[in-house]
């Protein structure tokens, strides 16, 4: 299937204090993408940002609720187009490259492109712990979802009406690049990668990054998410493991057992303990089995809810 050549583009900016970059962001896309709508997604900044964006000919809209992922989920109930740009109001990604990133939505490779930086670079562009942080969720996200992705948390991405009208998205902060990756695998849509250059910001233009509880909000992220679309391995799991300990508790009271003249078990409270374990791993598995089965239904009445959903008309065959 091939997106239809008539289509409505619109470039979304999160934005929040950046006034020193965001006319540039604004200018260059709009030099790239001449008929593609702009929009300036403001948090309450306190700096000159939404003005500038506003004179650089961006339409700017105000979400109250701070924090990135609530900026994005505004981005979704708001914005109606075919194609989407995502890109941050810092000036580290190319604008040049976006066409390379529309390229496989319009030729309908993919349902979500995105501008992979992690290969290309520049030192100083990250700090050692960022480096760090990515490669984890880096390894978890394609463990998780059986994926060789090579950068999940970039914050530059175009992607097709399909994604917005299907993914749910419940984040507040940064954790929302890696709930959006995962919840489009788990949708069985296409995700595709393209390398890009990233630069670091401009002397004077602060992250809004916190390194520890931006962190460690991305790694509960992939934990709940992990529970949520995985439950038979993330119960299964935690199954396994009561199970062993139940077996290793179990082993002095059987020999105990099996010893014994008159069978009588010495090791009462291990006994007790490993009857518990048993009992809680068999829960495990339970609500794995059962949560599983709940899944696959709400998959299979996602799937039709979303089957005459204003998608399908964009896309001719
Ligand atoms: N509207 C809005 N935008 C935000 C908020 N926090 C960050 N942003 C924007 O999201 C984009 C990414 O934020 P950055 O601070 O650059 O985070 P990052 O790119 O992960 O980190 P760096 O590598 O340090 O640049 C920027 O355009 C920010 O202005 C927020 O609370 N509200
Ligand atoms: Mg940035």
């Amino acid at each position: 299937m091939q997106i239809a050549q008539e289509t409505k583009t619109a470039v979304l900016i999160p934005c929040y204090n950046e006034e020193l970059t965001i006319g540039k962001v604004v200018d260059d896309f709009k030099e790239q993408l001449p008929l593609a709508a702009i929009y300036v997604f403001d948090n309450s900044s306190t700096d000159a940002s939404a003005a500038i964006a506003a004179r650089h000919g961006a339409r700017v809209i105000r979400e109250p609720r701070q924090g990135k992922g609530f900026v994005i989920d505004c981005m979704f109930d708001t914005i109606d187009a075919d194609l989407y740009v995502m890109v941050d109001g810092d000036d580290t990604y190319p604008a040049d490259y976006v066409h390379k990133l529309l390229e496989p939505l319009h030729k309908g490779q993919a349902d979500m492109v995105v501008g992979a930086r992690l290969s290309q670079h520049s030192e100083k562009s990250f700090r050692s712990l960022h480096v760090f942080g990515n490669n984890l969720v880096r390894r978890l996200v394609n463990l998780l979802c059986g994926t060789n992705l090579t950068d999940i948390m970039s914050g530059y991405r175009a992607f097709t009406r399909r994604v917005v009208d299907r993914t749910p998205l419940v984040s507040a902060g940064f954790e929302v690049e890696t709930e959006m990756t995962i919840q489009v695998l788990y949708l069985q849509m296409k995700i595709v990668e393209v390398n890009i250059p990233y630069s670091q910001r401009p002397p004077g233009s602060v992250s809004k990054l916190r390194t520890f509880s931006d962190g460690f909000r991305v790694l509960w992220q992939i934990f709940c998410l992990f529970r949520a679309v995985k439950p038979l391995t993330f119960f299964g799991g935690m199954g396994i493991i009561f199970m062993i300990l139940g077996i290793l508790a179990g082993i002095p009271p059987i020999n105990d057992y099996l010893n014994d003249p008159k069978h009588y078990v010495y090791h009462v409270p291990l006994a007790i303990l490993a009857t518990g374990l048993m009992i809680l791993s068999a829960g495990c598995f339970f609500i794995g089995i059962l949560l599983h089965a709940l899944n696959w239904r709400f998959r299979e009445l996602n799937n039709v809810l979303t089957r005459r959903s204003s998608t399908k008309k964009h896309y001719h065959d």
